[in-house]
């Protein structure tokens, strides 16, 4: 006995349904704080009491216009023993100027909230209590730089390399104080990213030659999850970077300490290798001397839980590949550059192999040499 097709059909779509729901309603929970929905400042705030109200609006006139359909539909369904068509009807003027007024209507009063909204949004915080931060995009992390400004404490005595001579430089995790204003400049080395704290505030293109604003404030001390929200190459979505919000005495105290020397000798061995045997430094500082650096600034790395985009976790497995064989670790690298030779006309960009793809001049990396280097890195606090 064979069963009708339609029954067939209807036994699986019924579990493959309930499967896509299962997933669908999974990805609402509240815990990835990557909640646009719940928001943790004032800037996303007034984004969510904006498309609230506007949610419902629309839903309202969703049901409307989609019940109409379907009563519409089955009211006039062809029904049997009626002739082909219906009575044809040309024109009604009331009609037509009434779905035309009504809408307009309704997107005139939704336009007044929305573009007030867009205006506020728009402008930059000003006056001594507004922190002024840098974040430059790169494929496929980020660079944030709180330059020198009376919000910064001045260190008594000169530090090589502190916040009374430079920038402040770090990647990936960037810290606030809470309740205060941060404008957030933001420019990118290549490509167009997009800032998003989605908990924080609305996306901001991240372009190159061009410098955008973003000003995202904490309401509460806590970490929030950002992400490059437009699509920049293979590795896109490990792009990612996390605000950390303070009290300001515990903000204060984490700037002092990152803008301060390494916290170990930065001579001898780990001095050599990363000079001269490996040249590290080409990309990279790690006595937090403030030159502009292609890579990532390396002094306390230790004191932060993610590297490489917020991919990796800092620990010694993590680290112990990634100093060796970077490319291996990153998607896009990995199409391109961990090829050897590399293919031609390609240009490897990003942080390099040691292992595979040595750069000219460069040694190819023993297990020792990167367990110094690796070792040097976690105690970096
Ligand atoms: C040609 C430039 C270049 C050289 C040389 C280079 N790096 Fe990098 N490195 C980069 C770039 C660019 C990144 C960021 C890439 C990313 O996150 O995808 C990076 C990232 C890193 C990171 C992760 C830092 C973070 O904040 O995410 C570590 C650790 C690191 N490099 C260590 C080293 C060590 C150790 C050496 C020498 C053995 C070295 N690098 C040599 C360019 C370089
Ligand atoms: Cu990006």
């Amino acid at each position: 006995m064979t069963q009708p097709k339609s029954r067939i059909a209807s036994r699986i779509t019924a579990p493959l349904v309930v499967a896509g729901l299962a997933v669908l309603l999974g990805a609402c929970g509240n815990s990835n704080r990557q909640n646009s929905l719940d928001p943790k400042g004032p800037a996303a705030e007034k984004i969510d009491n904006l498309f609230i109200p506007i949610l419902f609006v629309a839903i309202v006139i969703g049901v409307l216009v989609i019940g109409a359909t379907v009563v519409m539909a089955i009211k006039f369904r062809q029904r049997g023993g009626q002739p082909g068509n219906p009575k044809q009807i040309h024109g009604h003027t009331a009609l037509e100027i009434g779905w035309t007024i009504v809408p307009a209507l309704i997107l005139a009063v939704v336009a007044v909230p929305t573009v007030a909204t867009i205006w506020d949004l728009a402008e930059r915080p000003t006056g001594p209590d507004v922190l002024k931060v840098q974040a430059d995009g790169s494929q496929w992390w980020w660079q944030f730089e709180l330059p020198n400004q009376p919000m910064v404490p001045q260190a008594s005595a000169p530090v090589k390399g502190n916040s009374a001579t430079g920038p402040v430089l770090t990647s990936t995790e960037l810290h606030i104080p809470v309740g205060v204003k941060v404008d957030v400049a933001l420019n990118s080395e290549d490509v167009i990213h997009s800032f998003w704290v989605p908990e924080l505030a609305g996306k901001k293109d991240v372009m190159p030659a061009r410098t955008n604003h973003v000003t995202i404030e904490a309401s509460k001390p806590g970490t929030f999850l950002g992400a490059c929200a437009e699509y920049c190459g293979l590795s896109h979505a490990d792009m990612r970077f996390r605000v950390i919000a303070q009290p300001m005495n515990e903000w204060k105290a984490w700037l002092a300490d990152i803008s301060g020397p390494p916290a170990q000798p930065y001579t001898g061995a780990i001095q050599e290798l990363t000079t001269n045997t490996y040249q590290c430094t080409n990309c990279h500082v790690f006595d937090n001397v403030h030159t502009i650096n292609y890579g990532p600034n390396l002094t306390h790395l230790g004191t932060r839980s993610t590297f490489a985009g917020g991919t990796y976790e800092v620990n010694r497995k993590n680290l112990m590949r990634w100093v060796q064989d970077a490319p291996s670790m990153i998607a896009m690298q990995s199409t391109k550059c961990r090829i050897q030779p590399p293919p031609p006309g390609v240009i490897c960009t990003g942080m390099p192999s040691f292992t595979k793809n040595t750069p000219p001049g460069a040694k190819v990396m023993t297990t020792e040499d990167a367990a110094t280097i690796v070792d040097y890195l976690l105690k970096e606090k």
